[in-house]
């Protein structure tokens, strides 16, 4: 199976957890975007959806999906999203398509993450991926020298606008051995609005698809 077979499989095997009535959270990315395909069969059994990103939205309400407001849904079961990088901890780095912040707080309301990837994804230490950092534009500057401080090498990710009206800062040669402690130190740098570190909170759910068929890791 080539990269895209194996994103597809773990989005057809995460339609187990769309249940008849449910709003269900939907992510970003190209393995989403099969997710998003899959969910043709049962658009018209789910109450509609809440998503991370605007490009995630229009495609859903492309099939005719109702998309919610945040803010109008107390709690939903699933959030459904992939990854850039992922230990066997499912701590995680996302944020490669730049809907990190949307997707931190979407996840933050779902009841359980179940996250799908290709086995690509799967790392043994997280920092390979630059890891990305939404940041209020005037803050770009002093956000990457206190970045460096704390041993990484940060690029300005050019032409990128968040959704936020933010920019990024993709932040190179991190080993990070712990995730917990490396997320809550770049959240307190004043003008960070999110990591892409999702240890916090990560994943309940892997489904990772492999030559040998799709694996759930709980
Ligand atoms: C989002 O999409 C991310 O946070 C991550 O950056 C990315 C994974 O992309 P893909 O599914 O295209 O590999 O979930």
């Amino acid at each position: 199976m080539n990269q895209n077979d194996k994103k597809k499989a773990a989005a057809q095997a995460a339609m187990k957890f769309v249940h008849a009535d449910s709003i269900i959270g939907v992510g970003t990315g190209s393995t989403v975007n099969y997710f998003i395909e899959a969910l043709e069969s049962v658009k018209n059994t789910i109450q509609g959806a809440v998503s991370s990103s605007d490009e995630s939205t229009k495609r859903l309400k492309a099939m005719g999906i109702e998309v919610f407001d945040l803010n109008s849904v107390s709690s939903f079961d699933v959030y459904i999203d992939g990854a850039d990088e992922i230990t066997q901890h499912k701590h995680m780095i996302k944020g490669g398509g730049a809907a990190l912040t949307r997707e931190k707080i979407v996840a933050a309301v779902a009841k359980q993450f179940v996250c799908i990837i290709d086995d690509s994804k799967q790392v043994p230490v997280l920092g390979k991926f630059p890891l990305p950092v939404e940041v209020i534009p005037m803050a770009r500057s002093y956000v990457a020298r206190e970045l460096v401080k704390l041993g990484g090498d940060p690029e300005y990710r050019q032409g990128v606008v968040t959704d936020n009206g933010n920019v990024i800062l993709d932040v190179h040669n991190l080993t990070i051995l712990n995730p917990v402690e490396m997320e809550r130190k770049i959240n307190q740098i004043v003008g960070v609005v999110t990591n892409g570190l999702f240890a916090h909170r990560g994943a309940d759910i892997v489904l990772v698809a492999t030559d040998d068929g799709v694996k759930e890791i709980t």
